[in-house]
């Protein structure tokens, strides 16, 4: 009876040395993050497709892009495709502290930020500085901000400070948040149909470069001093007196348990690095094509099957 134990021991210990590699992952599902603007839905599906692929189990939990982070480090959900530098590098960080498991980035350059159609710049000479912008703000009043310009800014989760931009840069806008960011493409649209001027939230990689020429403005340049130290740039007294990163990175964020649990799933989000093309062309087969975020999910992986292929090897 000792002997039989000790084989079983023995056992046990062998199959743990040879490691993940031997290991399956559990059929628990694992609880992909979906945030709420498109090619993030599209890519947790098309993660989530695969991984079922693969022989695991899934599940879709809709979370905001700070919030999600909380949950990333205690466990309550297990990954995020698509970290921003730009919107999410505070609530990030303090996660990777409380848990949370950085999984690497990918190569896509990101930017999130002010942004106006080209013909804006006809109107107000000196784009795309700031200043210029600032100067002009009477252009872009509406009966809502009264004198000021209006900044059609993101949904008030997105982490983005702008208020606190305009304030500590003394500028002559005001910010308002949308609910959602379809509601972005909406205004985009219905002034560039008219040619009004409109400057409003956007970023890259999204499905907006296919459809709409523009650039964004140029704030102050980012250092991450300027989130933290109010000595540092044009205002002495306050914090986010700068732009947003230009070259933001894009990153992958998990949970501990997601390696623990499901060690082939955690190899194949830790490979995961697309391009800015692959990213923009996810949300353009929702917001232009219209197909679902699934269907749409499906199209990418067969346009991508060499991408697909390298997260599986
Ligand atoms: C996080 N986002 C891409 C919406 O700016």
């Amino acid at each position: 009876m000792k002997k039989y134990v000790g084989t079983i021991a023995i056992l046990g210990a062998l199959s743990l040395t040879a490691g993940n590699a031997m290991a399956e992952d559990s059929s628990d599902p694992i609880k992909i993050v979906t945030n709420d603007w498109t090619s993030q839905v599209v890519l947790s599906n098309v993660v989530g497709q695969v991984l079922e692929s693969q022989g695991d189990h899934v599940e879709y939990k809709p979370s905001d892009s700070q919030l999600q982070f909380t949950a990333l480090a205690s466990g309550d959900m297990d990954f995020q495709v698509e970290v921003w530098e730009g919107s999410m590098a505070e609530s990030f960080d303090k996660s990777l502290k409380a848990g949370a498991v950085d999984y690497g980035s990918q190569q896509a350059v990101t930017r999130e930020d002010w942004w106006y159609p080209s013909y804006v710049k006809d109107v107000c000479p000196g784009l795309p500085d700031w200043k210029a912008l600032d100067a002009c703000a009477a252009k872009f009043a509406t009966p809502e901000t009264g004198t000021k310009g209006r900044f059609l800014g993101p949904p008030a989760d997105w982490g983005k400070h702008y208020s606190e931009r305009i304030q500590a840069l003394g500028m002559n806008f005001q910010e308002v948040p949308v609910g959602q960011a379809a509601t972005l493409w909406a205004e985009l649209q219905a002034a560039y149909d008219r040619k009004e001027p409109i400057v409003l939230f956007n970023w890259t990689p999204n499905f907006i470069e296919a459809k709409f020429k523009g650039e964004f403005v140029e704030f102050p340049k980012y250092e991450p001093d300027c989130m933290t130290d109010p000595k540092w740039g044009q205002n002495k007294d306050a914090v986010y007196d700068c732009g947003a990163p230009a070259n933001g990175y894009l990153k992958k964020a998990g949970s501990k348990e997601l390696a623990e649990k499901w060690p082939k799933a955690a190899a194949i989000v830790k490979k995961i690095s697309l391009t800015n093309e692959q990213i923009a062309a996810a949300a353009s087969l929702v917001d232009v094509d219209g197909l679902t975020p699934e269907d749409a999910a499906k199209k990418w992986i067969e346009t991508n099957q060499d991408t697909v292929k390298s997260w599986l090897q």
